[in-house]
């Protein structure tokens, strides 16, 4: 299969660090998203919202949107099982990563559309989404701090789907949009610790 992917951004890194989990072989192909390769006739065609990443199946398929390539992956390979087992972790899994991905996620790419970066890009931003956004990002991770206080990893007692859309999405944070967790938050920085270590992700930072 083909992942049509950038660098380190974020959404390509998760599907890179479930093929690397499930030891899955692929092929890497880079779209230059500065020189605006996806948003070429040719790209649309496989995605049309313009967007990386785009896995091309070993049939000729394409499928977008990370977390469904992800789907797909474990349905493919469904070891080592990152989505759930039975009917409640299954729940609880995609619980927590759509928690992830609509409170903490939405506002990391608030705080991005709305900063330097972008604007450099000449797109109009509004300083007050920022500071607002920051603000949320800053507190949900005192509330991750909190709950990791209790658990090593995200949820179910195990690296799942959601730690892979919580470290991309706190490694997006901290290297793209300066938004870094404080020291003091040491369960968050334990989590980060403990991910990071993954040969799977450490291997994408
Ligand atoms: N919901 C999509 C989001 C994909 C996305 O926003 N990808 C970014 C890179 S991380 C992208 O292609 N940005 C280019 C653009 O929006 O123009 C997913 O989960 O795959």
């Amino acid at each position: 299969m083909k992942l049509y992917g950038y660098g380190t951004t974020p959404n390509p890194r998760k599907v890179k660090i479930v093929l690397a989990e499930k030891g899955i072989d692929y092929e890497m192909i880079e779209v230059d998203l500065y020189k605006g390769e996806h948003r070429s006739s040719e790209f649309i065609k496989m995605n049309p919202s313009g967007k990386v990443p785009v896995l091309e199946t070993d049939d000729g398929k394409y499928l977008t949107e990370s977390i469904a390539i992800c789907r797909y992956l474990e349905a493919l390979h469904p070891e080592p099982n990152l989505f759930g087992t039975d009917a409640y972790e299954l729940g609880l899994i995609e619980m927590r990563n759509r928690q992830i991905e609509t409170e903490l996620w939405s506002q990391i790419g608030t705080s991005w559309k709305n900063g330097p970066v972008v604007e450099k890009m000449g797109h109009r931003v509004v300083p007050e989404a920022k500071e607002i956004s920051d603000a949320n990002v800053y507190a949900y991770y005192e509330r991750l701090n909190a709950e990791l206080a209790e658990t090593e990893y995200l949820v179910a007692g195990r690296f799942t789907i959601a730690d892979v859309t919580l470290i991309t999405g706190v490694d997006f944070a901290i290297h793209n949009c300066a938004l870094n967790p404080a020291e003091s938050l040491e369960n968050l920085w334990r989590w980060h610790k403990l991910i990071t270590s993954r040969d799977s992700v450490d291997a994408l930072a």
